[in-house]
């Protein structure tokens, strides 16, 4: 494949911008080589700058489930953009998508928006404490929750794939307060709880984590978050980010009949156009400026042109349920070819998929945690990336991402896929 005008662009763009990025991971620098100018997508198909076309497996970090450029999310944005972009005022488009959350997720009986994931935990988890007027949260090692100061403690994104610990500039009086345990240890949280649990102001958790590549929280772990919580007057804080109306039209939550006190979005709900949101029960949300004394605020929050594009995703997979067995359907095939490929060329590979996230470990170790995670031979991983690039698969830039399926990936591109695995397994 040729590369020279993306390469060309990425020179100038390390000239303007710190990596020549603006988020770390674009920079492919977890998989030894340079990133690639995207020009355009459309449905599950990319075009890069140097005209190569790529089957996409990363969907903008999971908004694109529709595919890029779906025609009723396009329209929907065509309707609106010519009435004004930004009012910084009330606008009927923001009532719209908020009453079609939480009609969809039977938790949220109130939510607000935001501009980003990051902004929905940050202020959820300040809606925790100010709620429960405790100091305490409890994150799990493994788990990326966005970048505000408090939650870079072991995050599992960016953080985890550049092997920083948390990051410089988080002062240590930030991040007193955050308490961290593995994912899935029963005796750990069980403990952490007996000791601190009523202090505890909230414990967060990526439901599906998909941060250190995916790997599902245990139904029992599951249980006793919410069990634990419950008993000490903590608020159990479902992010999903990811998964919110991705595993399901009603997000992971659904999965595992848990109802969280509070739950985080953004991705999906804003098709592709910068949107958070959090919610969850009236008796808590009541809290929030202005109804509440707990601050929040931001400017673009409830954007007319993300509302538009939010409210048009969510509609189409509501009025489209098939699309969840769609997905699962091609993903579960996608995964057990690959773990069938691995095994004819004798790589050792553990694949974990939940719905349309699945992930390929290079270990041979059931991964169920973030020790397990990082067990992974990333050096493999980055040689299979690149290979697969090469043939025209475009798969997120780190071993501890998810691959995402939109429902535009077909029977045969799942082939595709499988095929150029095929060739990329048998170099290694
Ligand atoms: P944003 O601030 O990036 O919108 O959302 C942060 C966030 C919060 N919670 C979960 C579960 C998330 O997955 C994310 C962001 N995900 C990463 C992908 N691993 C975004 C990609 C990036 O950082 O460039």
């Amino acid at each position: 494949m040729n590369h020279t005008v993306s390469h060309s662009l990425f020179q100038t763009a390390k000239t303007l911008m710190p990596g020549g990025v603006n988020s770390p991971v674009r920079a492919f620098s977890a998989v030894g080589t340079n990133p690639v100018f995207i020009r355009e997508g459309h449905g599950p198909l990319l075009t890069d700058v140097d005209n190569n076309q790529y089957l996409d497996y990363v969907l903008s970090w999971g908004p694109m489930i529709l595919g890029h450029a779906d025609p009723d999310v396009v329209a929907a944005l065509e309707g609106v953009i010519g009435k004004g972009t930004s009012f910084g005022a009330p606008t009927e488009a923001e009532n719209k998508l908020a009453a079609l959350m939480i009609e969809s997720v039977p938790s949220l009986e109130r939510v607000r928006m935001v501009n980003s994931g990051t902004e929905a935990v940050m202020t959820a988890l300040r809606l925790a404490r100010g709620y429960t007027k405790r100091s305490k949260i409890v994150k799990f090692n493994g788990n990326y929750h966005g970048h505000s100061d408090a939650l870079l403690v072991k995050a599992g994104s960016g953080v985890l794939t550049h092997g920083i610990p948390g990051s410089p500039g988080v002062p240590e009086g930030v991040v007193q307060y955050t308490l961290t345990a593995d994912f899935n240890d029963e005796e750990m949280i069980s403990q952490l709880f007996s000791q601190e649990g009523n202090d505890i102001a909230a414990v967060i958790v990526e439901p599906v984590a998909g941060n250190m590549g995916v790997v599902p929280m245990t139904d029992s772990f599951a249980q006793l978050l919410r069990r634990l919580t419950t008993a000490h007057g903590s608020l159990l804080i479902f992010d999903e980010v990811m998964t919110g109306f991705r595993l399901a039209y009603g997000g992971a939550q659904t999965l595992y009949n848990i109802t969280p006190d509070l739950s985080c979005y953004s991705k999906i709900i804003g098709g592709g156009l910068p949107v958070g949101a959090f919610g969850g029960k009236s008796e808590i949300m009541q809290h929030l400026a202005p109804e509440g004394t707990v601050y929040q605020a931001g400017t673009l929050s409830g954007n007319p042109l993300a509302m538009a594009a939010g409210y048009a995703t969510l509609k189409k997979l509501q009025t489209h349920p098939e699309y969840y067995q769609q997905l699962d359907q091609k993903a579960t095939a996608l995964a057990q070819g690959l773990q069938e490929a691995a095994q004819r060329h004798g790589v050792k590979v553990t694949v974990n998929q939940v719905g349309s996230m699945l992930s390929l470990f290079f270990t041979d170790q059931p991964v169920t945690d973030f020790e397990t995670a990082v067990s992974s031979d990333t050096a493999q991983f980055g040689q299979f990336f690149r290979a697969m690039l090469d043939q025209g698969i475009y798969l997120p830039a780190s071993q501890f991402e998810t691959w995402f399926l939109s429902v535009l990936h077909t029977d045969d591109h799942i082939q595709q896929t499988l095929q150029a695995a095929e060739k990329a397994l048998k170099q290694l």
